[in-house]
Parts: C-alpha cells; structure tokens; sequence
C-alpha cells in the first residue's frame, strides 16, 4: 500500500443478517479505510486489500460458490482475506486448508471474551496496537464461533486461544493464519459482533482487533506458518533465549508445550530424544512428537516434528507417549494414539537414516482393545485407561508394557508378547500396585540393571520404583521407592552399551498463565545413569558427558568451615552447577541459598538437617505469586557418610543428586535479574565444607540469528 488508507471488499452472501449489516456500517466508519461490498456476479472486487467474510449464519450448504469464487480471486491477486465468525469454514472451500474447525457452534456470551494472543507472535501486525495478549471483544450476546479445539489445521498457524471471564483458554483456538500463493487468509472465530453493545473498553478492543486483521491482511499477506525447519525452530529458540527462566543446558522444546521424553533411541552414531510437544502453544492439547538429537549428549539440535495426528487416523486427537526400537535395522515407535475416547497402542517406521520421516501402519491400532478379562478404569475422559509404551527384545519375542488402572486394585503393568511387533498377545499383569500406590499407572518402563530390574511407573504424583527380579512375565518387587522427590515425571531410558540414559519431564512450578506468557512449558531432567550400587540399591548419577557442560569454574575447590554467618559465595549465576561436600559436625542443619538477591528478597534454600533430611524450600524463591511456593523434601540415607551434593542450576531447575542416590528437582521462578547469588550458613553449631566447587555451564541448544528470529515474527 502506498499510504495507510486500504479498500475492503464486504462479502455479501445473500440478504444480510443484522450482524452483517451492522459490521458494514461499522466498516463505513472506518477512517482510512474504502469500503465496498463484494456481491454475487459484482466484479468489483477488483483491485481490493482485502476481502472481509463475516458470517454469523451457519453455512448449511457449505461457502456459496460466488463466495468462494470473489475470495479465491482476491488471494490470487495477491490480497488478503479476512474470515470472521462462521466464515472461518470457508478455509478448506478455498482451498487453503483440509482440517475443518472442529467446533461450530452459536454460544452465549456473558463475560468479557476474545483472543488469548501467542506471545510467539505478539509483534503480529494485528495486535500491534495492544498491550497485552488478553483481548476480550465481546461481553454479551448470542455468537456464532468456529474455532479448533482436538485439533490443530494442516496447513495453517495458530496465532490465539481464547481468554475469557478472565481465565486462559488456549484449547479454544480462535485465530489462525495461512498463506495461499500470493494471498493470505486470516481465520477470526472469536466472538467478534458488531450488532451488540459491550462495555466501551471491550468495543474498542473489539474495534482495534478487526482494524488491525483488516489492516494486517491489507499491508502484506504473507501470514506467520507453522516453523518447520531446523532453522525455524532456532528461529524460536532464540526469540525466546532473553526469558532469564529458559533452561539452557537442560532439553528445552524450541517454544511451545513439552511433556514425556518419548522414543529415546540411540541411532546411525546418534542420540535421538522425541516428546511430547503441542506445537500450537504452551498447553497440553494436540500432542505430536517432538525431536531432538545429539551425537555427545552434549550438544543438541531441534529436528523437526516427527509424528503429527492424522486427522482420519486413531491417532486424531494426539500422538501421545511411547517408545522407539531397532526391529532389525529399522526404526520402529509404538505410541498412544488418542480419539475421542479412546487410547490405542499405534505403529510406525522410519526408513530414514535421521529418523525424520515416519511411516505409520495401515492397520493402526495394533491392539483394538485392553484385555477383556480386566476391569480397566473408565473415566469421562477415557473409555478406558489403557496407554504408554515400552518394549524390549528377549531373543526372538518383543515384550510390550501398557500403563493402566484396575478397578478395585489401582495401577497396573500389562505385559504383552509379539514376534513382529504388530500382532500381540497379552500375557496378564507384569505388576499391580497394593491399592495404595495411584489409581492409574502411566509410563511403566522395566529396566535390567544387572542382578535385578527395576520397574517403575508414575502415578500422577510420582514416580515409583521398584527393585525386584522378573520372571516367567511376572515382577517380584524386594524393595521400593521414589526416584526424585520434585518434579519430575514420567521418564523414560535408553539402553547404551551397558548402561541406561533416564530422562524424565520437569513439569512447571507455576500456573497456565504464567507460562502461556513465557511462550514454552516444561523441560527434561539430564540424562541420568541408573544402576545398582555394590550394596545392591539404586544409584543415580548425571551421564558422565555431563561434565562436558561445565565452563569457567567460578570457584574452588576450597573448604571451610560454616557457623550461622552467612558466607557468600564468590559465584554468580542462573546456569551453574555446585558440587560439594558437607559434612554437618555439631551443627543441626546447613543452609545452601541460590537464586539469590543481593537483598534475600528472593532466594531458594536448599535446607541438609541432621538425621539425613534434604528439602528444597521455594517460599521466597519468586516475587512471582504464580510459582510455587511449598517445600519438597527427601530423605538422604544412609546417613554414615558425609553428603556429597551436586546441583544443577539452570534458570527455572534446580536439579539436585545427593550421595549419588537420591534426587530432587524444583522448578522456581525467580524474577529479579540480581537474583543469582549462593551463600551458605550453619545452624545450630558448626559444619564443615569439606570440598566445593561452582563452575558456569554452557548452554546445550544450537539457537538461531537474529534472522531466523524475525521470520517467527512478522
Ligand atoms: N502423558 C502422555 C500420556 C501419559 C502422560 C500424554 C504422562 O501418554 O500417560 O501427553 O505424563
């Protein structure tokens, strides 16, 4: 556009509704802005910004033909289209898009409603104009809304959930963009009325967002799609590598929702990492696989999405947690597909030396039912509980266990058998729990460390484990426990050579909104080593490689002694790693403090009493009131050695490993740029530091330029 007026053409697609004449008028008023309505056998669309559908009818017989046919003629010349309330249907009429809204309906609204932006597209020219990413446009009425909610469109992006009555709703998402050839559609299915009142700053709100889809549509039709290359993702990466909390050595999905490390496979000199990742934004809801991949476990790279739900598949509504193994040379991934309903074990196969390209089964599911004889749980949710996937090979059988929940017994492993990883047999539960270890299990994984397996699960709350020996299908457990005491869930290993790589999900600490504004959610722990120590327990370690992240030490390694003076520490940072070793002497506990501020307005203790109790105490870890502020504790036994920590710092983790054994994560959130401080002190008598060392680490994610940065943008 040569200067800032446009020309919009209104579609007409029959007498009008009052809503349509009402949105006209409003139009009409537009400073900058020429009006014309686009009608049947009319040619004047010719020469138009931008077409503007608005449509609060249902489109009983689909787009009219003369609808679609102005439309298409303004995206091949280049313009753009706006599609409000039900016109947002249009989008597979026109060609531009295969995945209908999933939800059409007319709602009543009776609280202030409208977009819930993504902060990965905030600069968007159609909210240019706004503050925040909450926009409510309409307070009162009856509307026609189309949006996506189970699913996501296979074509377009989601640039908004919705926000309304003052809660986030991102599965409600209202506003998605495509590009088609020179044009570009704009998709609004958030209640947008011109022919009611609202409060004044809803109607200006209302007012500024349609300006600015028009304006935006009009100005340069090239729409925000969906990053899909590795250039893209570091392109989010790095829009989002200021946010002080972002982990940097910990895997971290490039923006957008992360959840259950899924097919850990080392692959063609490759460790390959898939979870669970909603690439619409930072919510759990349209679950596809996430990838990563790393040649050292140290370095990691963002691979593209590898499995996606396939819209007529049993896999529709997600692509949810399961494993990958070498079926003789190809890479095969047994996975929850989710529909409606129903969760059923799904298959698929890579040929691809770089595991980007899946292949699923004609035939998913591979197994249409759970086990006939069990009272599997159903749920509102579920039909029945029956998901998550792990296998392994015993000479030519491959064994396969499902996580579930019995009625009247609580959580349970199936065992399953194959001899070609497609037709299964069921051979009963592996193990059920007493009835008080969670109602469901999910994620069960059984690993052989040697003398004995460890089988564990996670029951919503935690993660259990359990040491025992397996055999004839069957677990014996000899002894039990949690394998960290923080948050951290649903892990998942992978066999390499003779040991065992465990990564599990570090949920956030903090609530929906505050990480819809963060633009991510969650990251996994470090690969960890699980074994069985000479006196026949679980020992857990950070993977040797580890170390490899450590950069300048900061200090050490020193020793000292402690009493109830605070020493601080001559080291600073939000990405460090601690390793010392305590012993208490005739004090009755020590205090280690990191994410410190100078002040102590804000800090986190991690707080070693006498008796072998370590907690991590996050009351003053955030001035943030929407992060967790509770304790989370373990005990560290046996107490006949001095404690031997090492913590992981890493903006929002606090990963701790205490005398090898046992393990504690925390998320906080500390908000101040000062807050980065370590100190120390004892209570009670004296303690002695009898080594420490502090080094800086660095970051394990390739992040993108600042190029790749703004192609996120607009
Ligand atoms: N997460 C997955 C499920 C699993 C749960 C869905 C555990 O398959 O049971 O994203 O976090």
């Amino acid at each position: 556009m040569a200067d800032s007026s446009f020309r919009v053409g209104f579609v007409s697609d029959g007498p009008p509704s009052a809503e349509q004449d009402a949105a006209l008028a409003w139009l009409g008023e537009r400073d900058g802005v020429e009006a014309v309505t686009v009608a049947d056998g009319d040619d004047s669309q010719g020469n138009l910004d931008v077409a503007w559908w608005h449509r609060d009818e249902p489109l009983a017989d689909g787009t009219p033909a003369p609808v679609t046919a102005a439309l298409a003629d303004v995206l091949e010349s280049g313009g753009g289209v706006v599609l409000s309330l039900r016109a947002m249907e249009a989008v597979t009429a026109l060609g531009v898009e295969t995945v209908l809204p999933d939800v059409t309906t007319i709602e009543t609204v009776a609280e202030p409603t409208g977009p819930l932006w993504r902060v990965l597209y905030d600069d968007h020219p159609a909210v240019a104009d706004f503050e925040t990413v909450r926009i409510p446009v309409c307070d009162r009425g009856e509307s026609a809304v189309a949006r996506y909610e189970s699913v996501l469109p296979a074509h377009g992006e989601i640039l908004a959930g919705t926000h309304c009555g003052g809660t986030d709703v991102p599965q409600e998402m209202v506003v998605a963009a495509w590009n088609a050839g020179a044009g570009a559609v704009l998709g609004v299915g958030t209640p947008l009325l011109f022919g009611e009142s609202a409060a004044p700053s809803v109607a200006e709100n209302r007012d500024r967002l349609a300006m600015g889809c028009l304006r935006a549509l009009a100005g340069g039709p090239t729409q925000p799609e969906r990053p899909a290359d590795a250039a893209a993702m570091a392109g989010m990466r790095t829009r989002l590598g200021t946010d002080p909390s972002r982990p940097a050595y910990h895997l971290t999905p490039p923006a957008n929702w992360l959840n259950d490390p899924n097919g850990l496979i080392a692959w063609n000199g490759c460790y390959h990492v898939f979870y669970q990742y909603n690439p619409a934004g930072p919510f759990h809801n349209t679950i596809h696989w996430g990838h990563a991949v790393s040649e050292d476990l140290v370095e990691w790279r963002d691979e593209p999405v590898a499995l996606a739900p396939s819209p007529d598949g049993p896999d529709r509504h997600g692509c949810w947690s399961g494993c990958a193994v070498d079926d003789d040379g190809t890479a095969t991934a047994l996975y929850t597909g989710g529909k409606g309903r129903s969760q059923l074990p799904c298959l698929a196969t890579s040929e691809d030396p770089d595991l980007r390209e899946w292949h699923k089964h004609g035939d998913n599911p591979i197994i249409e039912t759970p086990p006939a004889d069990l009272d599997v749980i159903e749920t509102e949710h579920w039909e029945a509980e029956f998901r998550d996937h792990s296998v392994w090979r015993e000479g030519d059988t491959w064994y396969q266990l499902i996580g579930t929940g019995l009625d009247g017994a609580g959580g349970a492993a199936l065992l399953y058998s194959s001899g070609d990883l497609r037709e299964w047999h069921y051979e009963g539960p592996l193990f059920v729990g007493d009835g008080t270890d969670g109602s469901v299990w999910e994620c069960p994984e059984l690993l052989d460390l040697g003398e004995k397996q460890l089988l564990h699960v996670s029951n919503y709350e935690d993660v259990l484990y359990f040491l025992g020996e397996f055999e004839d299908g069957r677990f014996r457990a000899d002894c039990r426990g949690v394998l960290d005491h923080g948050d951290f869930y649903a892990p998942q290993s992978l066999k390499d050579g003779d040991r065992s790589l465990t990564w599990a999900w570090l949920p956030e600490a903090r609530d929906l909104e505050a990480q819809w504004d963060a633009g991510w959610s969650g990251t996994l722990s470090l690969p960890r080593v699980l074994s069985l120590g000479p006196d026949g327990r679980l020992r857990q370690e950070p993977a040797a490689e580890v170390t490899e992240l450590r950069g300048r030490r900061l200090a050490g390694p020193t020793a000292f002694d402690l009493d109830s003076d605070r020493r601080r520490l001559p080291a600073t940072g939000r990405r460090l790693e601690l390793e010392l070793e305590l012993e208490l002497a005739d004090a009755t506990a020590v205090e280690l403090s990191v994410f410190e501020s100078p002040d102590r307005e804000e800090h986190t203790h991690i707080r070693y009493t006498h008796g072998g109790d370590l907690r991590v105490e996050r009351a003053a870890s955030s001035l943030d009131n929407r992060a967790a502020t509770d304790t989370q504790g373990m005990t560290v036994t046996p107490y006949d050695e001095p404690l031997t920590l090492r913590a992981f710092l890493d903006g929002s983790v606090v990963e701790l490993y205490a005398n090898r054994r046992h393990c504690l994560t925390s998320r906080v959130y500390p908000t101040r740029e000062d807050s980065t401080g370590l100190s120390l002190r004892a209570e009670g008598g004296r303690a002695s530091v009898r080594s420490l060392s502090v080094w800086e680490m660095r970051s394990a994610m390739a992040t993108g330029t600042a190029d790749a940065a703004s192609s996120v943008r607009l």
